[in-house]
C-alpha cells in the first residue's frame, strides 16, 4: 500500500496538492478538515461541536479525528493507498495512526512536509476566504491562531517522523505545478510496489 502523509501549516497547499496525487497514484484522499466540514454541513452533533473550535482556529479533540480516520480505514480495505491530508496534527494522532496502520500491515511510506513562510500563508488563506465561505479563512486573527496551533501542537511531529526516517522537506512557496513535481519525485522514490501510474 502506498500511504502518504501531506504535512505542513494551514495554507501550505496540502489540500491543493492532494488532488493531483490521488489521481496520479489512484489513492484515496483522507482530509480530516473536509470530513469535519461535511459533519458541519450535515449539522450532526459532532459537526456542531467541532464548528465552535474550528471557527476560532483551534484543533478539535484527538479522539474525534482519530475515530473518523479509523472508520475510513476499516471501510476501505482494498484501496491502493491513502493520502492523509491535515492528519495527523498532534503526536497523539500520529501514534494512533501508526497503530491503526500496523493493524492493516501498511505503514506510512513517506511524510511530505510543505515549507511556506508565514506571510505567504496568511495571504493565501485570506485570499481563499474571499470565496470559500469558511469562517476560519476570513479573519487575520483566526488565521494567525491556526498558525500558532500548528507551531505548538503540529510542528513537533516533524521530529517524530524524522526519527522514523520518513520526513522529506519540500519547498511549497512555488507555483502549484512545480510543488507537485517535487512531491511526485519523492513519492516515486518510495513507490516500489505494484501501484500503477499514468
Ligand atoms: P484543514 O481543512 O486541514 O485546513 P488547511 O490547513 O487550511 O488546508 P490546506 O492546507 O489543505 O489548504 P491549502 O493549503 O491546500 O483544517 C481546518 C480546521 O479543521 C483546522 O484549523 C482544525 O480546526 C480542524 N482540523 C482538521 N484536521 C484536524 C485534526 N487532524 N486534528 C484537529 N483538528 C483538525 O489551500 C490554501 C490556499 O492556498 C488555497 O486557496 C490554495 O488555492 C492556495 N494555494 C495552494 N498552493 C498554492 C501555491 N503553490 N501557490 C499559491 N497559492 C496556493
Amino acid at each position: 500500500m502506498l500511504n502518504i502523509v501531506l504535512f505542513g501549516p494551514p495554507g501550505s497547499g496540502k489540500g491543493t496538492q492532494a488532488q493531483g496525487i490521488i489521481k496520479k497514484y489512484h489513492l484515496l484522499h483522507l482530509s480530516t478538515g473536509d470530513m469535519l466540514r461535511a459533519e458541519i454541513a450535515a449539522q450532526t452533533k459532532l459537526g456542531l461541536e467541532a464548528k465552535t473550535l474550528m471557527d476560532k482556529g483551534e484543533l478539535v479533540p484527538d479522539a474525534v479525528v482519530i475515530g473518523m480516520i479509523e472508520n475510513k480505514l476499516d471501510n476501505n480495505k482494498s484501496v491502493a493507498g491513502f493520502v492523509f491530508d491535515g492528519f495527523p496534527r498532534t503526536v497523539k494522532q500520529a501514534e494512533a495512526l501508526d497503530a491503526l496502520l500496523e493493524k492493516h500491515k501498511a505503514p506510512i511510506k513517506v511524510v511530505l512536509s510543505l515549507k511556506v513562510g508565514e506571510e505567504e500563508l496568511t495571504k493565501r488563506i485570506l485570499h481563499r476566504g474571499a470565496t470559500s465561505g469558511r469562517a476560519d479563512d476570513q479573519n487575520e486573527t483566526i488565521v494567525k491562531n491556526r498558525v500558532v496551533e500548528y507551531r505548538t501542537k503540529t510542528e513537533p511531529l516533524a521530529n517524530y517522523y524524522a526519527a522514523q526516517g520518513k520526513l522529506k522537506d519540500i519547498t511549497g512557496e512555488k507555483p502549484v505545478e512545480e510543488v507537485y513535481a517535487s512531491l511526485c519525485h519523492e513519492i516515486d522514490k518510495v513507490n516500489t510496489g505494484s501501484t500503477h501510474t499514468h
